[in-house]
């Protein structure tokens, strides 16, 4: 069978290649095409040149660049060394200026082996630095070496000279491609041998960035693969750069998804991610005149060389109709759902590869497609009309993700998006355990779901559906088989993302699934009925079906045998006010997971000089055990390994400042302070806080020139959902913001504000290495976890932040006296909320900063039109126009953010005890590595068995 499998799959190989040769004729038709159309002078650099010319201007640039490299360290050592501009002035600054010169000159000068050297010399003596790994995987240079050169021919008719930089991407994909599947092959065949226990990872979105360079990363191949496309004249970066990010996912639900398939992988567990292949992921972001514009995201458009179609698994999903009954002679009913309209659900597999390992596992994401052509010769008028419809939903059903984070549509084809997804990943788990397994009542021993919070829930009822109405179960043994099988994450507290469908849609669309929804809640209401006798209230609130409506994490928590909130905070939360009845009723469900994140990709990949200066001082074992990196620890206070720290933050600053540059035309200066807010954009996680701070400072330094101020640049990155008003005009703001002050020459560029454009996984990577300040700053109580935190805190950026999701455990872990907290507390929030006595206007009132800096909002400061901003002044104050005024308590904390960010600039002015504070955020980010989240659900929730190859 192992054999049979193998030649299928070179044959999909060979077909893969052979479609990658048809898709790129048209990528190569395309690049032209889009020579013409082009639209930033970055993307009209590089689209359409030879590689190799580029390579050879690269070369001579590099071989002037190595020429000059003394000068030129030298020269960056001044420059680095010389006082920040605006500093000048200011006594402090000139004093730590000074010592930076130092201890930059000092950096500079050296080389790596120096460095080495030096570090042991400081090094306290009980640090033992364990020896590199021995990779247990091999990759073969040589091979592939050839194997790119023979990709770029029979992919393109072309030798490496004459090869677009997209065409090299792919030939370069193709042969790592090919080195994977082995792997690939070995691991399934291994998991067949060892039976071991597998989860479902069920999610709407899985946010994996680029494919290519982690995929490297994870053979332990990178530097191989740049050495050796270096010797074929091509430079690796250049190479990543032309991957499209693939961008299934809004933000941190869809990070945190890629992020578990990483350490799956990296742990040796069996695990399939199973998701949707929509045609168009998150929107690309432009900004014009400071608003932003949506613009499809075509991620397909070159193809895409890692994937694998896999037509042979080709499932049937079915929408709409009626259920009929038929009772058989023993008295059981069957049911029946007729007159639907079907669509072929046909999966793709992405390869998720385990850190050296050897162990590839499978993102399987689906694509729809219609179920029948059309039979011109043979249709008769309903057929036809059948037909074009079913046409039409397989080609709608995958189009497009919604791009609302933390927030519910209720949209009509989001609910059949769920219900495709669902039910073909369901089947097709069913009937894997099936071709190895008899008995389906074990099949929880094999198998278990975890849902990524409500969006897959039906998969209970579509599992409960399967087992009785094709394995012919009786109720209790599906309901047994289902409740054993389906655990739940919860990933909010926000009351507008709580998924409650409509019971004349959700019935209409899924009759079937229905029904068991209803049967599962009458008998939950049985149980309430029982446990709280004549309690009308616990049934309002806690039934799964009430009001009309079908309330998704009710039926996810009576199902599921395990809830998880996703930080300690957010759970406690969860037990003691969002979902209280439920856990009175069911405490053994309730459960913590708090959120993690791939070390992986987020040092090893995104930060190479760090994660190179992490090795060389703690060794190598970070990269599987991030708890190791805690042997950081002994050089916090060190001088020399302080200045090499520093000057890798600084390195990665000039390297922003570069793409900065490139993509905003803004001059931003490595030496001032990057103060970095990076998420999504939502009241909740009040970037207005943030910019509102940012016009109080201004104000202070136009009203005060003389007063001491570090430099400061503020970045923000953020995207918007495309009907989320308030949030758009956040966005115009402080892009306007950014105009006023970037070229005010008055304030002898204290501060530059900056907007990255469409901020995403892979210019994250860039952003996390080079900021110093982590913006986490959420209203107490409402962010979950956030996990853009984690990966400032391992790039050694030091976080101010309320105490909110997981910042809490991060403050627990490097200590308050390296974190800069301030804010309501959540209790105190939620006190508000429930009991009043907050009132926003009396801080307008009383305090002239304030209120200057929310008048500017309305005075035409930032704006010619005086009512532009006036949604958000009002959102601020005014409580007619929103349901409470300040419903995020922006005014209530303002006095303490500002005094957080006053501390932020003495702690960074006294430039040893920042490198100290920095540095121990990387030593203390142990915890937060996604490898120990899911040791914690594999032992805690899945029990999966390890496999080793
Ligand atoms: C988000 C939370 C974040 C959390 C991620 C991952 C949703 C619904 N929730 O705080 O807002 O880090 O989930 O758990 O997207």
């Amino acid at each position: 069978m192992a054999a049979t499998k193998k030649t299928a799959d070179k044959k999909e190989t060979a077909k893969a290649k052979t479609t990658a040769k048809a898709v790129s004729k048209s990528a190569t038709k395309e690049t032209a095409k889009s020579k013409t159309a082009k639209k930033t002078p970055t993307e009209k650099k590089t689209a359409d040149k030879a590689v190799t010319k580029k390579t050879t201007a690269r070369k001579a640039e590099s071989k002037s660049a190595a020429a000059k490299k003394t000068t030129a360290k030298a020269a960056t050592a001044k420059k680095a060394a010389a006082k920040p501009a605006a500093a000048k002035k200011t006594a402090t600054a000139k004093t730590a200026a000074k010592k930076s010169t130092t201890a930059n000159k000092a950096t500079a000068a050296k080389k790596t082996t120096a460095a080495k050297t030096s570090a042991a010399k400081t090094a306290p003596k009980k640090v033992k630095i364990p020896k590199a790994k021995k990779p247990t995987i091999t990759f073969d240079k040589d091979l592939f070496k050839r194997s790119v050169l023979y990709n770029v021919r029979t992919l393109y008719r072309k030798n490496m000279e004459e090869a677009t930089p997209q065409q090299v991407f792919q030939a370069v994909s193709y042969a790592i491609k090919d080195q994977i599947v082995d792997y690939w092959m070995k691991t399934q065949e291994a998991y067949e041998r060892e039976d071991p226990k597998t989860v479902y990872y069920l999610s709407m979105e899985f946010l994996m960035g680029r494919a290519l360079g982690n995929n490297m990363i994870n053979l332990m191949a990178y530097k191989d693969a740049k050495d050796a496309l270096e010797e074929l004249g091509v430079d690796i970066n250049v190479i990543e750069d032309q991957e499209p990010d693939a961008a299934l996912g809004n933000g941190g639900l869809g990070r945190l998804a890629a992020c578990f398939l990483d350490s799956l992988a990296t742990l040796g567990y069996s695990a399939y991610g199973c998701g949707i292949r929509y045609r168009y992921g998150m929107f690309k972001q432009q900004i014009r005149d400071g608003f932003q514009i949506e613009v499809p995201d075509n991620w397909l458009d070159n193809g895409n060389p890692f994937e694998l179609r896999r037509p042979e698994y080709t499932k049937e999903v079915r929408f709409g109709g009626y259920v009929s009954v038929r009772t058989d002679e023993n008295g059981r009913s069957h049911y029946y759902q007729e007159g639907y309209q079907a669509v072929k659900a046909i999966p793709y597999d992405h390869p998720v590869i385990g850190y050296g390992n050897g162990i590839v596992n499978t993102l399987r994401i689906w694509d729809a497609e219609p179920v029948d052509c059309f039979r011109l010769d043979s249709f008769d008028k309903g057929d036809y009309q059948k037909a074009v419809e079913q046409e039409n939903l397989a080609r709608n059903i995958v189009e497009v993700l919604y791009p609302n984070d933390n927030h519910y549509a209720g949209k009509e084809l989001r609910l059949k998006q769920q219900y495709f997804f669902i039910s073909a990943s369901v089947q097709e788990a069913v009937a894997k355990y099936m071709r190895n397994h008899k008995d389906i009542k074990k099949f929880y021993e094999k198998v278990t779901f975890q849902l990524n919070d409500t969006h897959p829930t039906v998969a209970i009822a579509e599992l409960m559906r399967i087992l009785m109405d094709e394995y012919y179960l009786t109720w209790d043994e599906a309901w047994d088989v289902t409740t054993k099988t389906c655990a739940y994450t919860n990933h909010t507290i926000m009351a507008e993302a709580l998924e409650k469908w409509p019971i004349e849609l959700f019935s209409r669309l899924l009759p079937r699934i229905y029904q068991i929804v209803e049967e599962i809640n009458r008998r939950f209401i049985r149980e309430i009925e029982y446990r709280y006798p004549g309690n009308k209230e616990k049934i309002a609130k806690m039934a799964i079906v009430y009001d009309g409506q079908v309330k998704m994490a009710h039926l996810a928590i009576v199902a599921g045998y395990s809830v998880n909130g996703v930080a300690r905070l957010h759970t406690e939360i969860l037990k003691n006010q969002e979902l209280k009845d439920f856990y009175e009723m069911y405490p053994e469900k309730f459960n913590n997971k708090t959120n993690g994140i791939t070390q992986r990709r987020f040092l090893l990949h995104g930060n190479p000089l760090l994660a190179d200066w992490v090795t060389e001082h703690v060794g190598d074992e970070w990269i599987t055990d991030l708890p190791q990196i805690k042997g950081l620890k002994v050089y916090a206070d060190d001088k020399k390994a302080q200045a090499e720290f520093m000057n890798i933050k600084y390195q990665n600053k000039v390297r922003l400042a570069k793409y900065i540059k490139e993509h905003n035309g803004i001059d931003v200066d490595p030496r001032s302070i990057f103060d970095v807010q990076v998420k999504r954009l939502h009241e909740y996680k009040r970037q207005l806080l943030n910019i509102l701070h940012i016009m109080y400072l201004y104000n202070e330094i136009k009203e005060h020139p003389e007063m001491e101020f570090y430099p400061r640049t503020f970045i923000f990155g953020a995207k918007a959902a495309a009907g989320y008003m308030n949030a758009k005009l956040t966005i115009k703001l402080i892009n306007s913001v950014a105009d006023v002050i970037n070229n005010d020459k008055s304030i002898d560029n204290k501060i530059k504000v900056v907007f990255i454009e469409n901020y995403r996984v892979s210019n994250a990577e860039i952003i996390f290495a080079a900021a110093d300040v982590s913006e986490q700053i959420s209203t107490a109580s409402k962010e979950a976890s956030g996990t853009g935190n984690m990966k400032f805190m391992l790039n050694g950026a030091v976080t101010i932040g309320t105490m909110d999701g997981a910042n809490v455990e991060i403050v627990e872990e490097v200590g308050e006296e390296n974190a800069f907290i301030f804010g309501l507390s959540s209790d105190e929030v939620i006190r508000y909320e429930n009991f009043g006595g907050y009132n926003p206007m009396e801080i307008f009132n009383n305090d002239p900063d304030v209120r200057k800096v929310l008048m500017q909002l309305i005075n035409g400061t930032y704006s010619d039109d005086t009512e532009l901003f006036r949604p958000l002044y009002n959102s601020l104050l005014n409580t007619l126009s929103t349901s409470k005024a300040d419903t995020y308590f922006i005014l209530k904390d303002f006095k303490s953010y500002a005094a957080a960010q006053k501390k932020v600039e003495e702690a960074y002015m006294d430039k040893k005890r920042w490198a100290k504070m920095a540095m121990l955020n990387v030593a203390c980010s142990g915890k937060f590595t996604s490898d120990r989240t899911i040791k914690q659900y594999v032992d805690e929730i899945w029990k999966l068995d390890h496999v080793t190859l």
